[in-house]
């Protein structure tokens, strides 16, 4: 017969808890643990990149000449969102701070002459008035080196429009938000209590945990014939045959995630990242010793040296511009496939496009 055991009092879960007994200092020295270690908990819609060293850039001959030296960078542990900040999201933002975005505000000529050469005249009135660049599909090919025959300044164009009058973002709410300017993003940042991406955090989340690989899914472009990513398919900018099922953006996370379970990493809208960029970005970098830990990037334009093959060459030389990451549903393989990792460009951060977005970032620890 086996002994009969105690009746369990069901009503109280320490009840349940076998009583151990322990050395007098094990209790004050686990206190001792939880407080110094003490975890941020992952915020909702984020996930914890885990932080390592890996490669940054790509001495790959089919990369841009902005990319090299591949050089090692060590990054510290970060949350970073699993989507795009969406049109809903940022709705929100707009509602509960009445926060008005470049786009809808007519340009500050004062500030604007200093972006462009000395003895620059004033632009027409229609130009300063409020706006933004929007992509439009050309009749037929064109010259692939004259971005003006597919982005035209729009007038109306913003996040609500972001293809000009008349265009909406009803029924887009998941759509990844876009015709939002680096500022504007660094904004919702803030009252998110979030902040962007660096540029290496940005290069190691897309990794996905791979070293290597040249896409956020693997080497593959298309594997089995799959599309992993909201591209240009068809000829670029003349003919969108939707192929991967979308023509402009797409809702968040219709494509598979990467291995940190981000999604759109590649494609469907360009991030911002919180860098100025510059094309010589690396080779500067790894001119000093060592392995770079956390860098922000350059602390200013000027004295950029120009790269031939530089993919964002400066309108004007010095001016600033912000590092935007991943590509977008414009990037075709056979003109940039700048969903690569790897691939980088530079955006003014007081315009916005219908192609660029951005997702937020939060430290992991209390504080850098
Ligand atoms: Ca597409
Ligand atoms: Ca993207």
């Amino acid at each position: 017969m086996p002994a009969r055991l105690p009746p369990v009092d069901t009503n109280h879960r320490h009840a349940m808890l076998p009583v151990v007994k322990c050395h007098p200092l094990i209790l004050p020295l686990a206190c001792f643990l939880l407080v110094a270690c003490k975890l941020t908990p992952t915020p909702s819609g984020m996930v914890l990149i885990p932080g390592g060293e890996f490669t940054m850039g790509s001495d790959a001959p089919d990369t841009y000449p902005n990319e090299r030296p591949a050089h090692r960078v060590k990054v510290a542990p970060f949350f970073m969102d699993t989507h795009d900040v969406t049109n809903a999201d940022f709705a929100k933002f707009v509602k509960a701070t009445g926060y008005v975005t470049i786009a809808e505000r007519p340009v500050d000529w004062e500030e604007m002459k200093t972006q462009v050469p000395p003895g620059t005249p004033k632009p027409p009135a229609d130009v300063l008035a409020p706006g933004s660049l929007v992509f439009r599909q050309t009749k037929g090919p064109v010259d692939l080196r004259d971005m003006s025959a597919w982005w035209h300044w729009t007038n109306g164009a913003s996040w609500l429009h972001p293809d000009g009058p008349g265009s909406t973002i009803a029924g887009k709410e998941n759509h990844p938000v876009v015709q939002i300017a680096w500022k504007d993003a660094k904004a919702y940042a803030v009252w998110a209590g979030k902040r962007l991406p660096t540029e290496a955090e940005w290069e190691f989340a897309a990794a996905g945990g791979k070293s290597g690989n040249r896409y956020p899914w693997g080497n593959e472009e298309r594997p089995a014939g799959k599309f992993m990513l909201n591209r240009w398919t068809g000829h670029f900018p003349d003919l969108n045959d939707e192929l991967d099922r979308f023509a402009g953006t797409s809702p968040v996370g219709s494509f598979p995630a990467n291995g940190y379970g981000l999604y759109d990493m590649g494609g469907n809208v360009w991030n911002w990242c919180s860098d100025i960029y510059r094309a010589d970005t690396f080779a500067e970098r790894t001119t000093s010793q060592g392995v770079c830990c956390d860098p922000s990037g350059p602390k200013s334009p000027l004295g950029e040296k120009m790269m031939p093959g530089d993919p964002s060459p400066p309108d004007v030389p010095g001016i600033e511009r912000r590092v935007i990451k991943g590509g977008s549903f414009l990037c075709h393989p056979d003109y940039c496939e700048s969903y690569r990792i790897t691939a980088r460009r530079g955006s003014p951060p007081d315009t916005g496009t219908s192609h660029v977005g951005f997702r937020c970032a939060k430290d992991a620890a209390p504080a850098k």
